[in-house]
């Protein structure tokens, strides 16, 4: 087995002992006490369980009493282990619990080179420059990767996507990226409203649950500059899924949801609560579209969701992706997936990580997601510890080879710049990226909860902590961005906005429980279709290209299934099948079936999608009739294998293109429940709950024996 390959066993952390071990190999004292004991026990050699796992190669070891070219490795290593490792010494807690541990790569005494701090080196291309002096490439690193944001990026595999990045970063952060003065006015606006809007709830409805977002409230501004400069960029509408937490001040600051129509929803003073019908009003949907300063108009919606933590992630990508299926191929990431999750959570659900392993594959992939993490550094009462395995919370998100940017949650700034440098990578490379806003929870997990029993120490910091808005609005006052009198009337406004809000509570109620009320109804149609339809169906299904290699042993199978709809008898089930799809897409109804192995079919039973025997070409029979005849689609897809996120999906997708026929497949029925969330929040309740329509159609074949 290869050094490397047996490097994996140390997991994700592999990169990170291979270079503590090549640190190590250079000078000892260049690692922590902990590890130097770890690898002197080693004889010279990285093993696991016995074997070598990694020996560094003779030829980069550096002495200590080092030549000029070991020096310059040294250089080299040292700028390695900021961009690598700097994260882990950045300052981006803005609390003191530590959740963050490395060696200090600035450590030149123990590294040999603190005698050389005059002399220039070939720094890398940092800050583009070809040499710089020794101790202008530490301040800059020092600067650039170890201040507010913790850039994670050097896992990325594709070397364009690196560069890419450390360009962007080590050009621009920190010197380059503060707000305009406009935007930083706009900021301080945006944290006086939420402010207010969370300050006048609590006082006048004490002890009602809306999950407080104070503490990680800079998700608020973020967003909004954030949409307007998507805007600028070309994004015509951003799919919001967010939990329970900030959810109040998102919908209400952001989106502009009025206050007027929040209140009655605390008071569960809707005609939909008093029919027995509706949800929690952390759970709603809501809608909003920005005229922004470029010009350009942006919507953003805030999918419904269930009390069930991070189900909605797959449902927002479904959404997207149907809504990005109308658009041609470089409008596509004009539509912007945005999921808003907890650290928490985040780590702990699988359909997280479901939906992750989904980004990039033909079935699911959206152009990437733009996810937030809003980091309290806590889960209810449970402390990182206990809470997960990984370092960070985000770490998994690195499997699928997204950058990931930790930020101190009270730097406005930085977090603005970060999350445009996040969109922006987004639609370079139509990955996904995360923006781990790693902050603190003002009060408790929910407004009738006492953090103290839990986390006292932490809590008695807490309490001190001045209002970010407060904060932010001094900083911008001394930057002249603002002026107190300006900020004063923001807050007077909002206050006022929140009184005026209160006077219709109390009228009577009207209005139909549902909006979708005496709207549905089942039209009966006609089922029936011309025999000439079944029989072009058919012989589309062997209407090969010249060059198609069809495989030898369907042949004969194909040509039977033909024949059997021309005599109208034996007709196979996967016949059955494709003459349906067949019939709506030539009906110019668009057909999607997704599940796991449905383009042969588990039971080798449909063949809808042939492989050409010699490489060539796939042959998509009823996607080319769907194309010659009405010219919408027919798309058949094998998902991951995966039930909970995929079945999510679909609904998401039929949710949105309900002029389709969209299916789920199950490998068999049974399996179904691994997606038992999304059946019964989602599609046994989402009218109900949401008013929220989607005609997913679930196959579930019968059988123990998957
Ligand atoms: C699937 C699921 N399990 C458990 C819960 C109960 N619950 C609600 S919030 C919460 C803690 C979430 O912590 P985190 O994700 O960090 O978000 P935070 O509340 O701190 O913002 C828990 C356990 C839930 N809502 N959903």
């Amino acid at each position: 087995m290869s050094n490397e390959l047996l490097l994996t066993q140390f997991g994700q952390n592999a990169g990170l002992v291979r270079e503590f071990y090549e640190l190590y190999q250079t000078d000892p004292d260049l690692v922590p006490e902990e590890w130097r004991a770890f690898f002197g026990s080693l004889n010279g050699s990285l093993q696991v369980n016995g074997q070598v796992a990694y020996q560094v190669p003779a030829s980069e070891a550096v002495p200590r009493e080092a030549p000029a070219s070991s020096l310059q490795a040294q250089v080299t290593l040292l700028i390695q282990a900021y961009r690598s490792l700097g994260h882990l010494r950045a300052h981006v807690s803005p609390v003191s619990r530590g959740i963050f541990r490395a060696p200090d790569p600035s450590d030149l005494e123990t590294g040999g080179l603190s005698d050389h701090l005059s002399q220039s080196f070939d720094c890398s291309g940092l800050a583009g420059q070809a040499t710089l002096p020794l101790s202008e490439i530490v301040s800059r690193l020092q600067t650039t990767y170890c201040s507010r944001i913790g850039f994670e990026y050097t896992h990325l595999t594709d070397p364009n996507e690196r560069r890419w990045l450390q360009e962007r970063i080590e050009s621009q952060y920190p010197e380059a990226s503060a707000l305009t003065a406009s935007d930083r006015a706009l900021a301080v606006r945006k944290l006086i409203e939420s402010d207010v809007l969370e300050n006048e709830l609590h006082k006048k409805f004490p002890g009602v649950f809306y999950f407080s977002g104070l503490g990680n409230e800079v998700i608020v501004p973020a967003l909004e500059i954030l949409a307007n400069y998507a805007a600028s960029k070309g994004i015509t509408e951003g799919v919001i899924g967010i939990a329970h937490r900030a959810r109040m001040i998102v919908n209400s600051c952001v989106l502009g949801k009025p206050i007027r129509n929040l209140l009655p929803e605390f008071e569960d003073n809707t005609p939909t609560t008093y029919m027995g019908f509706g949800d929690v009003k952390y759970h709603a949907r809501s809608l909003g579209t920005k005229q922004t300063p470029s010009g350009r108009e942006i919507k953003l919606q805030v999918l419904p969701n269930p009390s069930h933590l991070e189900a909605v992630n797959s449902v927002v990508e479904g959404v997207c992706r149907a809504k990005q299926d109308r658009l041609q191929e470089d409008k596509r990431y004009s539509i912007l997936p945005i999921l808003i999750h907890g650290d928490a959570a985040f780590v702990g659900q699988g359909s997280v990580w479901e939906t992750l392993s989904m980004s990039q594959v033909d079935s699911a992939a959206t152009q990437g997601t733009l996810h937030f993490v809003l980091n309290n550094q806590i889960g209810f009462t449970t402390n990182a510890a206990d809470g997960r395995s990984s370092n960070y919370s985000t770490d998994m998100a690195k499997a699928v080879e997204a950058p990931v940017f930790h930020v101190n949650a009270e730097d406005v700034d930085a977090v603005c710049w970060v999350s445009k440098l996040a969109l922006d990578f987004r639609n370079e490379f139509k990955r996904d990226v995360v923006v781990d806003l790693i902050g603190y929870r003002k009060f408790g997990h929910n407004e009738s909860d006492d953090p103290s029993y839990t986390q006292p120490v932490l809590y008695s910091e807490i309490k001190e902590k001045k209002p970010l808005s407060e904060n932010y609005q001094k900083f911008a006052i001394e930057a002249g961005a603002v002026t107190s009198e300006q900020a004063k009337s923001w807050r007077d406004a909002a206050t006022q906005e929140f009184k005026d809000a209160q006077e219709p509570v109390n009228k009577p109620l009207v209005g139909p429980a549902s909006p979708l009320h005496g709207k549905l109804s089942a039209k009966p149609s006609s089922t029936k279709v011309p025999r000439e339809a079944l029989e072009r169906i058919a012989d589309s299904l062997t209407n090969f290209p010249n060059d198609f290699h069809l495989h030898p042993k369907l042949k004969a199978q194909l040509e039977k299934r033909v024949q059997s709809v021309k005599d109208g008898d034996a007709i196979e089930w996967g016949v059955a099948e494709a003459l349906a799809f067949g019939s709506l897409v030539m009906d110019g109804v668009g057909v999607r079936l997704c599940g796991q192995d449905c383009k042969r079919g588990t039971f080798s039973h449909r063949h809808l999608v042939l492989q050409d025997y010699q490489g060539g070409q796939d042959f998509s029979a009823l996607s080319n009739l769907a194309q010659e005849t009405s010219g919408v689609r027919f798309d058949i897809y094998n998902s991951i294998l995966s039930e909970y996120a995929c079945m999510g999906f679909e609904f998401g997708y039929a949710a949105e293109a309900q002029d389709k026929l969209v299916m789920w497949e199950g490998q068999f029925g049974d399996f179904a429940n691994g997606a038992q969330i999304i059946i019964d929040q989602f599609i046994a309740a989402s009218e109900c709950k949401w008013q929220q329509l989607s005609g997913l159609v679930l196959l579930l074949p019968h059988g123990y024996e998957g």
